[in-house]
């Protein structure tokens, strides 16, 4: 075997990232090359939740678009993961994300619906506004018993971890994800009361009926 190919048992890695379309309408000055029938520009990346560069660990990411496009598969070697196009349809894009060899993992894929309008109750305005629509999901990669090569990769070399604190530009961070668990717990604690409430005034009403005797 050869050094740092052996895996690191009981052990698991996971970095953030996200992955997602921006788009806008196109304007009256557009340039001449673009088809008279496309109404947006758009670009669909993958990137670190930071905007942190990923590529210490992914080797290239192949973004499949519909086929109406020219060389729909577009295989992207280096960062930044992403593909810009002109166009007048919402699709499904596939984003298969290929690791560096040191990390011998298979490649993952995920699938995403690429957004050209908006939509909701600002929708309208937006659009009067031809305002940048914005579709990001977050995810994470999960290393399970990464190589130690992976391993030495991910904690040496590549930032590209969930930030701290929250900020109007990233989105996610630790801060927010506690934030996230908090309210859950205090759904939790409000669900558990009303059942009991509900629980105690169902019994009194059981014992109610009891007491009432048959006509
Ligand atoms: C739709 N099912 O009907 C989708 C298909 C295809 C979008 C959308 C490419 C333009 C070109 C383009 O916008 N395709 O041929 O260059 O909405």
């Amino acid at each position: 075997m050869s050094s740092g190919s052996k895996r690191l048992k009981n052990l698991q890695i996971c970095r953030p990232f996200v992955y997602g379309n921006m788009a806008v309408p196109l304007k009256e000055d557009r340039s001449p090359d673009i088809p008279a029938d496309h109404t947006h520009s758009w670009t669909v990346f993958l990137k670190g939740v930071n905007g942190d560069d990923l590529s210490s660990f992914v080797k290239r990411v192949v973004f499949k678009l519909h086929e109406t496009y020219p060389n729909s598969s577009r295989s992207i070697e280096e960062p930044p993961f992403e593909v810009t196009e002109t166009g007048w349809g919402e699709f499904e894009i596939s984003v298969r994300v290929y690791f560096v060899p040191e990390a011998s993992e298979k490649n993952v894929v995920m699938y995403h619906h690429l957004k050209l309008h908006p939509y909701g109750p600002e929708a309208e305005q937006q659009k009067s506004e031809g305002a940048t629509v914005t579709s990001m999901q977050y995810d994470e990669f999960v290393f399970n018993e990464p190589t130690e090569a992976l391993f030495e990769i991910l904690t040496k070399k590549s930032g590209a971890v969930l930030p701290q604190q929250k900020s109007t530009l990233v989105p996610f961070s630790v801060q927010s994800e506690n934030e996230e668990l908090d309210r859950l717990s205090d759904a939790h604690v409000k669900v558990q009361e009303n059942i009991r409430r509900l629980t105690e005034r169902m019994h009194a009403l059981e014992r109610e009926k009891a007491a009432l005797r048959p006509l």
